[in-house]
């Protein structure tokens, strides 16, 4: 059976649901720390579970004998760096929990994401490698770049099957995103159905990774059902699809909305942004397991404004 911790976020309530489609809903179990999203702790087997209390996980890995973990619970960019401790604690801790348990064989597999955020601004930003200069400079970053480091060293000295992804901006429409630097690229859809105009947190020529959540679902499930012996990397992997700035995507948004409008009032995130890279090159991805993205900017912009239609006029 599958557990997912932090299943109430803006990934983890998406893979629930695919996961639960894929192997049954009560082959699936969701926690979180607190009950938030009502949907999903009603529709299928849920726990409040603290991430950073070993025990928690441990006893719920008893109970349901879960033998796969995806670790979705996490404090991002932009809430991380007002408290650093608190991610460090929160990233760090329920990282070792879940690797402890795989190593006590309890747990066959473990899938836990990183994020573009371990490159810095000495990294290459044009087509970034997966193999580069690596010098975060947020606390979020400092947490991917070292739980990277864990994921490799417990794969290698104990062989436990732990497998990554250092996932772009990722945009979506069924769950909010919390506390992240890309996040203006959800919120710009929102306020562009509800106002008609919006507030940009980052300069307009911001260039970022970005993914439809689409994507990056299936990037996570297409690398979690790969075989073992075709994963080169055991770090994390780099991944992209689509690498745009906010006038490009206010231009997409504009083709379907006429009159939105746009300004743009840069705040403490555009630095957490201008230390990203501007594009990856997921080569090794796309060689070790297949990885090809589906949707581009456009095409994303019109599930986007669709969806999101339904949900201002239901
Ligand atoms: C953040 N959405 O902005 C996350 C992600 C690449 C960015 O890690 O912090």
């Amino acid at each position: 059976k599958i557990l997912i911790i932090g299943a109430c976020g803006q990934i983890g309530t998406e893979l629930t649901a695919k996961l639960r489609e894929m192997h049954g809903t009560e082959n699936v179990i969701a926690s979180d720390i607190n009950t938030r999203n009502l949907d999903l702790v009603n529709s299928g087997p849920f726990e409040i579970i603290d991430a950073k209390n070993y025990n928690a996980i441990k006893d719920c890995c008893k109970t349901y004998s879960i033998d796969t973990v995806y670790l979705m619970a996490a404090l991002l960019s932009a809430t991380g760096e007002k408290y650093p401790m608190e991610a460090w604690d929160l990233n760090m801790n329920s990282l070792f929990h879940v690797l402890n348990l795989a190593k006590e064989s309890t747990i066959k597999k473990v899938y836990w994401p990183s994020s573009i955020a371990v490159f810095g601004p000495t990294t290459p930003r044009e087509n970034t490698p997966q193999h580069t200069i690596c010098e975060p400079t947020t606390v979020y970053g400092i947490t991917k770049q070292v739980g990277e480091r864990w994921c490799e060293y417990y794969h290698k000295k104990y062989g436990v099957d732990v497998r990554s992804l250092r996932y772009p901006g990722i945009i979506s429409h069924k769950a909010m995103p919390g506390g992240g630097t890309t996040d203006y690229a959800v919120e710009i859809y929102h306020e562009a159905i509800k106002n008609e105009s919006y507030e940009c947190f980052l300069s307009e020529d911001t260039s970022l990774p970005m993914m439809f959540m689409e994507d990056a679902i299936k990037a996570t499930i297409d690398l979690m059902e790969a075989p073992s012996e075709h994963l080169s990397i055991r770090s994390s992997y780099n991944l992209s699809a689509i690498s745009f700035t906010p006038k490009e995507i206010y231009d997409s948004i504009k083709k379907n909305i006429l009159n939105f409008k746009i300004t743009y009032r840069p705040d403490f995130r555009q630095a957490i942004a201008d230390s990203w890279p501007s594009s990856i090159d997921d080569s090794v991805a796309r060689n070790d397991w297949n990885w090809q993205h589906r949707f581009d900017l456009d095409a994303m912009t019109s599930e986007m404004l669709k969806e999101l239609k339904k949900k201002y006029n239901s």
